[in-house]
């Protein structure tokens, strides 16, 4: 037996001054509400003017009300819109009237995504998709836009929902063959099993492959320029950042603090750091402004390590460079990449070994190369069209997949006693796919992840 729930209202729009503001209704029935509110007849999906009175007959707004019957609403219930004048304390009233006038329906403030909630509890959208809507509203790019759109219209669930059938199929092939073991393998051949799983497999790799590019648009990365003093660490953050956030001056050790800045690539926001010159020094606000350089390296994604290519004494940068290795092994930040760029191209009296990275912070020659470089080693493949801007949920869910799918494999080769086994793996493979659309995840979870959206949505 399915619970009825309650009827929810809040707002819908921002809260702030604006022309107007929308104030949404979701319930099993709200009827009873609209036979309170004195229109004549309300038709569905049609602009009423209305003027919204207290119970003193004071009125309190004057707006447009709108009646979405179920189940053709967002939520999949009945909803209201009240397109109310956008003030802040307007839509309190708003809401405190409508909650008076609904109190025998039980009518009370929504949660934070619990629209959402419903319309997914409702089958109206899949959990890709409540998580697009979010991901749209906080979409910081075009790009961002566009991949949240995507999902919003149930590419990502298509692709899931393909593999998870493909899987299925395979499972029912693998266990009708359990039923005849004396034909197990023949059977198997011909039904194709190998190309089958075969099939799925680089289906995965290629949903895996659009998701974290699409993850790189949510999450972008940290690049940390580090180096010797005086290389150009801070020219570097402000010609990356089109202006002078950083102070240079001829003075080693001028940079103390982190400066961060965020920069956008095709894109992807990249958190760009400044660090103090790492050398060794006894000044102690230079030292903490050190200490503070080797905790940035702790977290980057990227490590620009800046030379001087004017210098005829490579030897320090050299060492610093080793050391710079050694402490990402010791920091357990291995997957960090580290790029040796050549500042001072403009200096340089004699060109030097080809293969290196050349740029002048001062004259911004070579900037163009050096960001292609980062969203190279960022493995951002800029014409790809069908990018799904995933979450960290999702590139985990199908890295497990792909993990049972891959152990799957083996029991297949293995033959007749592990066929079982083979099967076990896929159903484990489905369950992981599954969770992503949000057909298996338990509650809890589900309960954790609208409750992150804000109120109203
Ligand atoms: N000629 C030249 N000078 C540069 C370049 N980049 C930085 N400098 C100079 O080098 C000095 C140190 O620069 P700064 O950005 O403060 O280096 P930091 O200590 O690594 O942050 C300043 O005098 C800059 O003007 C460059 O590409 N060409
Ligand atoms: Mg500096």
């Amino acid at each position: 037996m399915q619970l009825k729930r309650e009827p929810i209202i809040a707002q819908a729009t921002a809260i702030g001054k604006a022309g107007i503001g929308v104030v949404r209704i979701s319930g099993e029935g709200l009827q009873p509400l609209l036979e309170k509110l004195s229109i004549d007849k309300v038709l569905p999906r049609h602009a009423h003017l209305m003027q919204l009175k207290d119970a003193q007959d004071q009125l309190i707004d004057q707006g447009l009300l709108i009646y979405f019957p179920a189940p053709y609403s967002f939520t999949g219930e009945d909803v209201l819109e009240f397109h109310g004048h956008g003030g802040i304390l307007v839509m309190n009233l708003v809401i405190q009237r409508f909650m008076e006038i609904g109190q025998s329906i039980h009518l009370r403030l929504a949660k934070p995504g619990e629209f959402s909630e419903r319309a997914f509890l409702n089958n109206k959208i899949d959990l890709t998709q409540a998580e697009a809507i979010a991901d749209l509203i906080e979409a910081n790019s075009v790009a961002a836009i566009k991949s949240a759109n995507r999902s919003l219209s149930g590419v990502f669930s298509k692709k899931i929902n393909s593999l998870v059938e493909q899987l299925t199929h395979l499972r029912i092939l693998v266990e009708a063959t359990l039923d005849f073991p004396e034909e197990e393998i023949e059977f198997l051949e011909n039904a194709h099993a190998k190309e089958q799983w075969q099939a799925i497999y680089e289906e995965l790799l290629g949903v895996i492959s659009v998701s974290k590019q699409g993850a790189l648009l949510r999450n972008g990365a940290l690049v940390v320029l580090a180096g010797a003093p005086n290389v150009g660490k801070s020219s570097l953050i402000n010609q990356l950042a089109q202006q002078e956030v950083a102070i240079v001056t001829p003075i080693a050790g001028t940079t103390r603090d982190r400066i961060r800045e965020e920069i956008s690539l095709e894109g992807i926001p990249l958190q760009i750091v400044d660090t103090a010159g790492l050398r060794k020094s006894d000044d102690a606000v230079e030292k903490i402004g050190i200490e503070r350089s080797w905790s940035a390296i702790k977290e980057a994604d990227i490590v620009l390590f800046l030379r001087d290519a004017s210098a005829a004494n490579q030897e320090e940068s050299e060492i610093l460079f080793k050391e710079i290795h050694a402490s990402l092994v010791q920091f357990q930040n291995q997957s960090a990449h580290v790029i040796e760029v050549w500042n001072k191209q403009d200096q340089m009296t004699h060109p030097g070994p080809q293969d290196r990275l050349y740029i002048s912070a001062k004259s911004g020659f070579g900037i163009e190369a050096l960001k292609k470089g980062i969203l190279q080693i960022l493995g951002w493949e800029s014409h790809a069209e069908d990018l799904i801007l995933a979450r960290q949920r999702h590139i985990d869910a199908l890295n497990k997949a792909l993990k049972h799918l891959m152990n799957s494999q083996v029991y297949l080769s293995q033959g007749n006693a592990s066929l079982e086994l083979f099967a076990e793996e896929l159903r484990l493979a489905q369950d992981e796919l599954g969770e992503i659309t949000g057909k298996l995840l338990p509650d809890d979870l589900l309960g954790k992840i609208f409750s992150s959206f804000c109120i109203g949505k």
